[in-house]
């Protein structure tokens, strides 16, 4: 493409008029920058087709810069462009990134302290050396710190946890608008991938031009990349992007599947398309030139031989297959996974008896408004001290508690848990007296995390074995983006978990959600029990059970393979009979 290309050119001309402090000049190269970028065509076909006449057609562009879309469709440059560099040598498409960093700064840090990178800027900010510029002052150096950190922080993907709820609220927003008609999420946030590269979102509307002008004046943008009749891109300050597609609504169903991906899922059904003699784009399915689907996602999965999936399942990894099969009448199809209503309560939270946020009596409120019929308190035991891990006392005084509350619930109870630490050798920090009192044990590893693998995978395998365990939290230890997992052989870790009747935790947590969505369909397919927990240390973080129930989806995980979809006593029984 192109239009990013020679967008992204303008827009960096346009710093460097403004460097300069040219009038007027700047404010041309921007606007036709977000023309360019928001074209559906490509100005190569354009200028192809219908020459320099074309070119002069679109929208901002006049003979002047219609000479530099022309020399550089002909020889990759522009000598312009070449020239503005030469003159101030600085990386200006990376510092311009950097908050409250204006082309007017960006040319004194060049010319007073030979700044060109984003390095050097760190650099001479860290040895004070910015503060002192006229102009530029203490708090200037302090935001220009912050900025650059900021950066790092945000270079690569976010957290579906951390993204999610703000991409909602713009969801919202959206929907009250009354041009909007249909609206939806697209996209890894459709499709509710553990990270986001960005957030998705598609619009019906015939009134485009509204709906455009609303989403580029949210609050809270710090960049807009882009503002078209289809097509609009921005950046909040949280540092997320968020693209808008303004749909007609008879390309509703054929813009979601297109937009909702993922590409690779995509292809293979453009595929199936294309065999049946058929043409599958973002406006629909077609035969010839008639259009023939469309309207809706299921109409498109129909005609083409298969049952539509949920977007979870979407990662071409034998979904079509699968969907294929089902429609042709055969038992084998695809999965019925789990929903979030199939969750009866969450067996892994942390009171204030170790140090979580909230008391029983809060959890237990918390957990009933959520519609659960039970919740195990599973605090830490005396081994992590750091987190107030309860001795075999405190363990029977809290216990205590938890039946004298129990008195007072009509279908709903406190089930009483721990989450025990595995030691090196596999034993569990707390004695078999204290732990057969309890309903139920997760076991998990807080400590030495960097061990071989074959003593690793024996510590786990060997505290499964203990006959009190019943659950392994977070099993693989992994953080997103911050700890990689344990060195473990998790597959000697399914097969003993399923020797022994233990159950694997799919952990809720954003920054966890663990096991993942791969390992959750492994776990299923060798027959390993699974439970979808939380691990809140607040009553709040007790919602998070949406993010390890979207992971256990995209694992193909089915009601059967998840023991909190089952009854209280259903529940305990399992327990009684497995350990
Ligand atoms: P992300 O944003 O990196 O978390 O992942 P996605 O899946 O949201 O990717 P994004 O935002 O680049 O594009 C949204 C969807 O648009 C993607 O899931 C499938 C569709 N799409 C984008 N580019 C292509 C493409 O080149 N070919 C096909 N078949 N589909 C594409
Ligand atoms: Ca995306
Ligand atoms: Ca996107």
């Amino acid at each position: 493409m192109k239009n990013k290309e020679l967008a992204k050119i303008f827009n960096e001309i346009a710093d460097f008029l403004e460097m300069q402090g040219v009038a007027f000049k700047p404010y041309a190269y921007q606007k036709a920058a977000i023309t360019i970028q928001t074209l559906e065509e490509d100005v190569s076909d354009i200028y192809k087709s219908g020459g320099r006449e074309a070119l002069l057609k679109i929208p901002g562009v006049g003979e002047s810069i219609a000479d530099k879309i022309e020399e550089y469709l002909k020889t990759g440059k522009i000598k312009y462009f070449e020239e503005l560099k030469k003159q101030t040598p600085v990386n200006i498409e990376q510092l311009i990134d950097i908050e409250g960093l204006g082309p007017k700064k960006i040319k004194i840090l060049y010319e007073k302290l030979k700044i060109r990178t984003v390095k050097q800027l760190e650099e001479a900010a860290r040895k004070h050396k910015i503060a002192k510029l006229f102009g530029f002052g203490e708090k200037t150096e302090q935001n220009i710190l912050q900025g650059i950190e900021f950066l790092k922080r945000n270079k690569g993907r976010f957290l579906l946890g951390e993204i999610l709820p703000k991409a909602e609220e713009i969801l919202t927003q959206l929907k009250n608008l009354k041009e909007v008609e249909e609206i939806s999420f697209a996209g890894s946030i459709r499709r509710m991938k553990e990270t986001i590269g960005d957030i998705d979102i598609l619009v019906v509307s015939s009134k485009p031009k509204k709906v455009t002008e609303f989403f580029t004046s949210l609050p809270g943008i710090i960049k807009i990349w882009g503002r078209g009749a289809t097509k609009s891109s921005i950046r909040l300050k949280e540092g997320f992007d968020v693209d808008l597609r303004v749909i007609p609504k008879i390309s509703y169903g054929a813009a979601l599947q297109y937009f909702t991906g993922s590409k690779e899922h995509n292809i293979i059904l453009r595929k199936i398309a294309i065999d049946k003699g058929y043409k599958l784009n973002e406006y629909g399915l077609f035969k010839g030139k008639k259009m023939v689907g469309g309207k809706t996602e299921e109409e498109i999965y129909k005609i083409l031989g298969l049952v539509m999936m949920p977007p979870e399942l979407r990662e071409d990894k034998g979904e079509i297959e699968a969907a294929i099969r089902q429609a042709e009448g055969n038992p084998n199809g695809l999965p019925q996974i789990i929903d979030q209503k199939d969750i009866k309560g969450d067996l892994h939270c942390h009171s204030n008896w170790d140090g979580g946020a909230n008391s029983l009596e809060e959890l237990a409120s918390a957990a009933q408004k959520m519609g659960y019929h039970y919740l195990g308190i599973a605090d830490h035991t005396k081994f992590l001290r750091i987190e107030h891990g309860l001795d075999e006392k405190k363990l029977d005084k809290r216990n205590k508690v938890i039946d004298q509350l129990n008195k007072k619930f009509n279908n709903f109870r406190l089930l009483k848990g721990c989450e025990a630490n595995i030691m090196n050798d596999g034993s569990i920090d707390i004695n078999d007296e204290a732990l057969k009192k309890l309903d139920y044990v997760i076991a998990g590893i807080h400590s030495n995390f960097k061990m071989n693998k074959q003593v690793m995978t024996a510590r786990i395998i060997n505290a499964l074995k203990n006959p009190h365990v019943d659950i392994l939290s977070h099993p693989t230890g992994r953080l997103i983006n911050r700890r990689d997992e344990y060195q473990i052989d998790l597959e000697k870790i399914f097969k003993a978990a399923k020797d022994l009747g233990k159950i694997l935790e799919i952990n809720s947590f954003p920054d966890r959600l663990d096991l993942n969505d791969n390992n959750i369909r492994r776990a299923k397919e060798i027959g390993v029990k699974m439970i979808v927990n939380t691990d809140a240390h607040h009553q709040d973080q007790l919602r998070y059970i949406r993010f390890g129930v979207a992971q256990a989806r995209r694992g193909w995980a089915e009601k059967q393979d998840i023991i909190n979809t089952n009854s209280l006593n259903d529940l305990l029984w399992f327990f009684k009979h497995t350990s």
